[in-house]
C-alpha cells in the first residue's frame, strides 16, 4: 500500500496548528507540524501526536446508545431518533418547550459542523434554557465587545508580531497556546518581542510557565486585577499620559472615566492586590510610553469575580494609550468567514430576560451555565426535565459538579451527542456519538476570526467516514428533523458545512465578488491544502463598528455598577473559614476534561496535584507530597499536595477536567488516573454578578491534612 500525506488544523486547541498526517491505508504512519502553514510555521505540541490515539482509541463509541437499566444497548440511528423525538415531542407538549434544556460545549467551537448545524437542533426544541461553555470562560470578552462596539464577535486581539509591549494579565500561553488570541508558535512569538528589543509582562498568581520568560512577572492576590487596572488608567490620567490617537474623534464618553476612575488610587490597588504601587505605577508608564504595547487578559481575569469589569479595563487601557485599532497594538482581525461589520449575524444581547431560579441574565440566548443545576433541582413551572449536551462535559467542567450529578440523575431525559461513555455522559438515556475528527472535513470559522495573523484553511478528511456512521453536522439534522417532525413545526435542516463555507467565503472580503486578488472559494482553500496567506492584522474598526451611532463606547451600561461593587468590596472583611485563594492551572499535555485516556499524553509524573507555597504548608504542619483535604463551601476534595515558589503565598491551584473515577464511566486509561475534580470545589454561586459569568478562580478554600 502506498503512503499518503494529509494536510490539516490540528482542532484539539485554539492555536489550529498545521499538521502532516502520513498515513498508509487505514494507518497512521507519522503526524508532524506542516512547514508551510503560513500562521504556525510548523509548530505543533504533543496532543497533535495523540491524534492518533484519539482515532484508535478502543474507548471512543461509535455506534447509538441506549441505557436499559445498568446497560447500554447498540441501537440503530432511526431508532435513536425516532424514540428520542417522540419522548421530547411529548414531554414539551406537557411540560412546555423550557422543560428541555441544551448545555454546548467546549468541543463545538473546534468542529465547524457543530457551529453551523447546531440551530437546526435549537430551532426543534426552542427552548429558553440553553447553556453554555461560553459562561465558564470567555463570557466577558463577548459582552464588553458587544457593549463597546456593537457587536460580540468584534473582539479585538494582540498585535503580538508587531507589538513592542505585552501586557498579560492571567493568560499562561506557553501552557494553553493561547486563547481569544489564536496564536501558534507562541514561544518563539513572545521570544521574537524581546528579540526586537520590546518587552513582556506578565501579572499572575503563580509564576506560570509564560511568567517565566517574562521580562518582568508580578504576583497578584487571585479576583483583585481589577484595583490594579483601574489604578492604571487613573495614574494615565493624573500623569497626562492619556493619547487616544486617530480614534480621538470617534469615542463616547471619555470625560467620564477620570471621574470613574478617581477613588482607585494606587495604595488601595496595593493592599488589595499585593503588587507594590511603585511595580504598578512602572508598568503602567512603561505600557503607555512604549512604541506600540497591547494588553491582553484571559482565563485568570474572565473567569473571576470581575472578569467583565477587567474585560472592559484592558480595553481601555488599550484606547488610552492610542493602542486599539493601531498596528502593534489590538486589531480585530479581517477573517474570510465570520467578517464581522454591520449587518455580520448575531450581534448579541444581554439580559433580554432572565433565568427562572436566581434571575441571572441570557447572554445572546444562553444563561449562565451555573444556574444549570438549579434550574433542574428547583420544582416549579419550567423546570428543566430533559437534557441534551453537544460536546461537553458539565460534570468536571462546571463548578458545583456534584450537585450536576445530583441533578442529572434525576432527568427525565438526557441525550449526549458524545464520543465517550465519561462524567456526565453516563447519566444520559442515549448517546450519540459523531465520526472523529480525522473522518470529517472542517474549516476553522471560530479561531480563524480570533488570529493574530489573517489565513484561511479547509481540510478535507484524512479518512473515509465509517460504515454507518454519521458527523456531528448530521445527528444534528437528524435530530432536529425528527424533533420538529413530531411537534408538527416547520424546521428545515442544513445543507452540509462546506457549502455553507463555500457561500460565506465567496461573499466574504476575500472574493471574487469583493474585488479581492485572493478570490477565495472552497475551491481555492482545497487547492492550497496548508492554507492561505491573507496578511498580517489590518486597522479599520471605524469602517468596521457596530455601534449605532458609529462611536466606540467607553463607558459601556453594565461598568458603573461594577465599578461600585468593588469599591464597596475593598472594605469587606476576608472570610476566614476559607482563607486561602484556589486558582486553576493548564498543563500542555492536558485539555480540559477529555484528553486523559490517551497514554502518551497522561505518561510520566502526574499533573494533576495541589500546588501550595512552602509557608502554607509549613502553617499548617504539611509536608510535601502528603495528601490533604482542601474544602470550600460546596464540598471537599483529597488530593496530593506539593510544594512549590511558584505560587503566590494563600494561593494554591489545582488543575480542571480529572477525576475519572466515577461510577460508570468508561474510559480505562483515564479512570486509572489520579486526581480529582476541581469543579467539586468551585462555587455554583460565586460569579461575576454583572454577567454570571462563573469564577471559577479565586475561590475561597482551606487545606488540612488528610486524615
Ligand atoms: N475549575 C475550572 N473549570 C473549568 C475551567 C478552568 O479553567 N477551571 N475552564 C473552563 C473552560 S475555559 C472550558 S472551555 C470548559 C470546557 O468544558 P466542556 O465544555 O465540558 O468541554 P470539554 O471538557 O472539552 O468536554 C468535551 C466533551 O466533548 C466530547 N467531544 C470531544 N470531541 C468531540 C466531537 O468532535 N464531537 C462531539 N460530539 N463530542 C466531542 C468529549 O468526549 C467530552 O465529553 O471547562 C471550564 N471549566
Ligand atoms: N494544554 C491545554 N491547552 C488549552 C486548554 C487545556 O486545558 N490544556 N484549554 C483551552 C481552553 S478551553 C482555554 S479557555 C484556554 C485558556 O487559556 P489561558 O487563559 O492562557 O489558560 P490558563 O492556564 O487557564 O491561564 C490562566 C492563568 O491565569 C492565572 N490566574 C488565575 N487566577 C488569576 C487572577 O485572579 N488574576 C490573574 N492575573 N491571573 C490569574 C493562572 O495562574 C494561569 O496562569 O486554553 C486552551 N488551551
Ligand atoms: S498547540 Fe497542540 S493541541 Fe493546540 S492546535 Fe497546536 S498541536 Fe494542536
Ligand atoms: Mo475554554
Amino acid at each position: 500500500m502506498s503512503q499518503q500525506a494529509h494536510y490539516r488544523a490540528c482542532h484539539l486547541c485554539e492555536a489550529i496548528c498545521g499538521v502532516e498526517i502520513i498515513t498508509e491505508g487505514p494507518q497512521i504512519i507519522s503526524i508532524k507540524g506542516d512547514l508551510k502553514d503560513p500562521l504556525s510555521r510548523g509548530h505543533i505540541c504533543p496532543k497533535a501526536i495523540a491524534l492518533q490515539d484519539l482515532h484508535e482509541d478502543p474507548d471512543r463509541i461509535r455506534t447509538p446508545k441506549k441505557r436499559v437499566g445498568d446497560e447500554w444497548q447498540d441501537i440503530s440511528w432511526t431508532q435513536a431518533f425516532e424514540e428520542i423525538a417522540e419522548r421530547v415531542a411529548h414531554l414539551q407538549l406537557e411540560k412546555g418547550n423550557n422543560a428541555v434544556a441544551v448545555y454546548a460545549g467546549n468541543p463545538n467551537v473546534h468542529n465547524y459542523g457543530n457551529l453551523t448545524h447546531g440551530r437546526v437542533l435549537r430551532k426543534a426544541l426552542a427552548t429558553r434554557n440553553n447553556f453554555s461553555a461560553t459562561s465558564l470562560d470567555q463570557l466577558p470578552h463577548h459582552v464588553m465587545a458587544l457593549q463597546m462596539f456593537g457587536h460580540q464577535f468584534m473582539v479585538p486581539v494582540a498585535d503580538i508580531d508587531r507589538t513592542q509591549f505585552m501586557l498579560i494579565f492571567g493568560a499562561n500561553p506557553i501552557a494553553s497556546n493561547g486563547s481569544m488570541m489564536t496564536v501558534p508558535d507562541v514561544k518563539k512569538r513572545l521570544k521574537s518581542i524581546q528579540q526586537r528589543g520590546g518587552e513582556f509582562v506578565v501579572i499572575d498568581p503563580r509564576r506560570s510557565e509564560t511568567a517565566e520568560l517574562a521580562d518582568q512577572h508580578a504576583f497578584i492576590k487571585p479576583g483583585t486585577d481589577a484595583y490594579v487596572l483601574l489604578a492604571m488608567i487613573r495614574l494615565l490620567f493624573e500623569e497626562g499620559l492619556v493619547d487616544t490617537g486617530n480614534l480621538t474623534q470617534e469615542l463616547e464618553g471619555l470625560h467620564l472615566i477620570e471621574a470613574l476612575v478617581a477613588p482607585f488610587t494606587l495604595s488601595l490597588a496595593e493592599a488589595q492586590s499585593g503588587i507594590s504601587e511603585a511595580v504598578i505605577a512602572d508598568i503602567a508608564r512603561r505600557f503607555a510610553n512604549a512604541d506600540s504595547a497591547a494588553c491582553y487578559g484571559r482565563m485568570g481575569v474572565s473567569v473571576q469575580a470581575y472578569g467583565t469589569l477587567c474585560q472592559w479595563a484592558i480595553q481601555i487601557l488599550n484606547i488610552l494609550t492610542g493602542n486599539l485599532d493601531a498596528e502593534g497594538g489590538v486589531i480585530v482581525p479581517n477573517s474570510a468567514v465570520g467578517y464581522v461589520q454591520p449587518g455580520e449575524p448575531s450581534p448579541g444581547h444581554l439580559g433580554r430576560f432572565h433565568s427562572r431560579v436566581s434571575q441571572l441574565p441570557e447572554f445572546g440566548g444562553e444563561f449562565p451555565s451555573t444556574v444549570l443545576a438549579e434550574e433542574i433541582l428547583t420544582t416549579g413551572e419550567d423546570q428543566v426535565k430533559a437534557l441534551f449536551t453537544l460536546a461537553g462535559n458539565p460534570v468536571l467542567s462546571a463548578p458545583n459538579g456534584r450537585r450536576l450529578d445530583e441533578a442529572f440523575a434525576q432527568l427525565d431525559l438526557m441525550v449526549s451527542i458524545d464520543i465517550y461513555i465519561n462524567e456526565t455522559t453516563r447519566h444520559a438515556d442515549y448517546i450519540l456519538p459523531p465520526t472523529g475528527p480525522l473522518e470529517h472535513d472542517h474549516y476553522d470559522y471560530a479561531f480563524l476570526r480570533l488570529a493574530v495573523h489573517n489565513t484561511a484553511r479547509f481540510n478535507e478528511p484524512v479518512f473515509p467516514k465509517p460504515e454507518g456512521a454519521l458527523h456531528d453536522w448530521e445527528i444534528l439534522n437528524g435530530l432536529g428533523n425528527a424533533i420538529s417532525t413530531k411537534k408538527n413545526i416547520r424546521n428545515s435542516t442544513l445543507p452540509p458545512p462546506d457549502m455553507l463555507m463555500d457561500m460565506a467565503l465567496q461573499s466574504g472580503p476575500y472574493s471574487k465578488k469583493a474585488g479581492h486578488p485572493a478570490e477565495l472559494s472552497l475551491a481555492v482553500l482545497k487547492a492550497n491544502p496548508h492554507g492561505v496567506d491573507l496578511g498580517p492584522l489590518q486597522p479599520a474598526l471605524m469602517s468596521r463598528i457596530c455601534t449605532q451611532d458609529k462611536k466606540i463606547h467607553l463607558l459601556a451600561p453594565l461598568v458603573e455598577s461594577e465599578v461600585s461593587r468593588l469599591f464597596a468590596q475593598a472594605s469587606e472583611s476576608a472570610v476566614q473559614r476559607f482563607p486561602l485563594s484556589l486558582i486553576g492551572r493548564r498543563h500542555v499535555r492536558s485539555n480540559n476534561s477529555w484528553m486523559h485516556n490517551y497514554h502518551r499524553l497522561v505518561k510520566g509524573k502526574p499533573r494533576w496535584q495541589c500546588l501550595m507555597h512552602p509557608d502554607d504548608l509549613a502553617a499548617r504542619g504539611i509536608d510535601c507530597g502528603q495528601k490533604v483535604k482542601i474544602s470550600s463551601r460546596v464540598g471537599e476534595i483529597e488530593l496530593e499536595v506539593q510544594s512549590s515558589d511558584e505560587m503566590m503565598p494563600g494561593v494554591i491551584s489545582v488543575p480542571h477536567g480529572w477525576g475519572h473515577q466515577r461510577k460508570g464511566v468508561v474510559m480505562s486509561i483515564a479512570s486509572k488516573q489520579g486526581g480529582q475534580s476541581v469543579n467539586d470545589l468551585t462555587d455554583d454561586e460565586y460569579y461575576d454578578q454583572s454577567t454570571g459569568n462563573s469564577a471559577l478562580n479565586g475561590v475561597p478554600v482551606e487545606v488540612s491534612a488528610a486524615v
